[in-house]
């Protein structure tokens, strides 16, 4: 179960400071503080000076006709449905943000500019600090499969269960409608504030009410809190998630300003999750509270006969196989990885090849909109051949371009700077969580394509870097002919009107802006044109997506 990780690995996956952390700006404490003690308070105030407020017919939403009574079979199935993945999704979200554990609300990710970050590492400011190394270690009992640089396979959890997570939620929702179940959870009326408010001072003052049953009505605040769940909670969950494609932003830049901007998207993506898990502790503590064998044999059994304790039973079973497949995910995690990362391919994958990478990215970023900061990633080439280049300002380098291609060509920075120019200003997304947004002056690929004019049976285009991965060996991608013919897909050799630094990829960089940041090699050594990307390294696509198991391309 424990996975073998090598003596270099495990410098990667048990880091000196994997200690769990917490740290959040004062502004938000205090924010988190005045919400509480504002609420907490203003309860209490109108409990000691006006009473409690117990008229039941205000206390508690009156029942409305033909209201409907008990748990039919859909609900009770989705509910626990939606619970078993819901886990899932949650778990795999904490490993995918311990990858870069901190969020933000503005684009630049500036050091020391997160509102919330779980590590105690201060961002050194003195040396090149890359993303990879800001990565932390997650504890396996909470993130899925956790350990650090798992981000690949946590991300093949979280897009495996979305999709069914989605369509449970879109039957249930269909069915909420088609029978009269929706009374149950809609409010009709703006008295429920006024009704939850009140149901709330009870529970803030320990005088617990006495409940209606749920099997047959819920009670204001139960209403408003399963109504915020299911119709809030879970549809900004998914909007907020598309958010961070880098596809959707570089293509519908209005969209993410919907929650701010990318960032702000990510970190209320987080919010939400935080949202949940307060919602299921109270939610479980209440189930409990109040009576844990009835309410189980409701939620099971659709039964509201006293005394069975069928539906306990049942409802630990099922408790039970979730926690299971917790530790079947985490085995898979560690074992048959390839599996997995096939599997997510071969569904969203698919779905991906035919919606969001279609898309087009489009340069509507304004100078003034360049970020500030742009995190490093990567490590720098060893080579002596890059070095030797860099001492020479790459006066001396040449670009090679082969493969199945009529005319392979060599060419020196001042040939391809000949060939042409285009400047974008663009979002970078990489896939560990952060973003930047930066000017990329360089030549489109298209151009190249045109120079050098490829066999018909090429469909992939592959980048050499002179720089290596994080495990040795060559660092490489590869890209969809398709993809590169579109725009905004250059080989840069500016970043933000000033010649590509070494850290950022010099000489040569790639830019496709509708992928994430692993596809964009640096440091660019040769390309060649091919068949298949399974011809190359493990034949996957790329040097993480051979070794870390980051997203394949679908057709590959
Ligand atoms: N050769 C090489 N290119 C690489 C990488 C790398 O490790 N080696 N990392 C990629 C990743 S994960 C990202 S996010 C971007 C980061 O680019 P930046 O350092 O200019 O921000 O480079 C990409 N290109
Ligand atoms: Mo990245």
């Amino acid at each position: 179960m424990i996975p073998h990780f090598t003596a270099a690995e495990k410098a990667v996956h048990y880091p000196e400071d994997r200690r769990a952390y917490l740290g959040m700006k004062p502004y938000m404490k205090m924010i988190l503080l005045v919400l509480f003690i504002g609420i907490i308070g203003a309860a209490w105030l109108q409990y000691l000076f006006f009473g409690l407020p117990i008229d039941p017919s205000v206390a508690f939403l009156p029942v409305q006709p033909n209201e409907p009574e008990g748990f039919p079979v859909w609900i009770r199935l989705s509910h626990w449905v939606n619970f078993f993945f819901l886990m899932l999704i949650i778990r795999s979200g904490l490993s995918i943000l311990y990858d870069h554990p901190r969020l933000y609300w503005n684009n630049s990710c500036k050091p020391n500019s997160s509102w919330i970050r779980f590590t105690p590492v201060k961002i050194p400011l003195d040396r090149p600090y890359t993303a990879k190394e800001d990565a932390r270690y997650i504890n396996p009992i909470a993130g899925l499969p956790g350990y650090k640089h798992t981000v690949g396979i946590a991300r093949v959890w979280h897009f495996l269960t979305v999709p069914f997570f989605v369509l449970n939620g879109a039957i249930f929702i269909f069915l909420l409608f088609f029978t009269n179940q929706w009374k149950r959870l809609v409010p009709v009326s703006w008295q429920i504030i006024h009704d939850a408010w009140n149901v709330f001072v009870h529970y803030a003052t320990f005088n617990f009410p006495v409940n209606v049953d749920g099997f047959y009505h819920y009670n204001a605040i139960q209403q408003l809190a399963y109504f915020g769940v299911i119709f809030i909670l879970a549809p900004l969950a998914m909007l907020t998630g598309i958010a961070m494609s880098p596809a959707i932003e570089n293509r519908f830049r209005w969209y993410p300003k919907l929650f701010g901007n990318r960032q702000s998207a990510r970190s209320i993506h987080f919010l939400v999750m935080i949202s949940y898990c307060v919602f299921i502790i109270i939610h479980v503590s209440l189930v409990g509270a109040t009576g844990l064998v009835k309410n189980m044999n409701h939620i099971v059994m659709g039964s509201d006969s006293p005394g069975s304790y069928t539906g306990l039973y049942i409802g630990i079973v099922i408790i039970l196989v979730t926690v299971g497949f917790a530790f079947l995910a985490h085995w898979l995690s560690w074992n048959k990885q390839r599996s997995l990362q096939k599997l997510q391919a071969s569904t969203n994958g698919k779905i991906w090849k035919y919606t969001i990478n279609r898309f087009k990215a489009k340069t509507d970023y304004e100078k003034k909109d360049i970020t500030s900061y742009f995190w490093l990633n990567g490590k720098m080439p060893d080579s002596s051949d890059w070095k030797n280049l860099a001492e020479n300002n790459f006066a001396d380098y040449k670009l090679k371009i082969g493969g199945l291609v009529e005319n392979p060509v060599e060419l020196s920075l001042d040939d391809l700077k000949e060939m042409g120019k285009e400047q974008n200003i663009t979002m970078h997304h990489c896939i560990q969580g952060w973003s930047g947004i930066a000017e990329w002056g360089g030549l489109p690929l298209s151009k190249i394509i045109e120079l050098v004019k490829p066999d018909s049976s090429v469909t992939t285009v592959a980048f050499y870097s002179f720089g290596e991965g994080m495990y040795g060996g060559v660092y490489y991608d590869t890209h969809t002919i398709g993809n590169c013919m579109k725009p905004d897909s250059i080989l840069a050799w500016e970043m933000n009107y000033e010649p590509l630094s070494l850290e950022h990829g010099a000489p040569l960089r790639l830019r496709v802006e509708n992928q994430l940041g692993y596809k964009m090699v640096k440091w660019i050594e040769r390309i060649e044109f091919v068949k298949s990307p399974k011809d190359l390294g493990k034949g996957f696509g790329g040097k993480n997506e051979d070794d870390e198991y980051f997203d394949l391309m679908a057709d590959s």
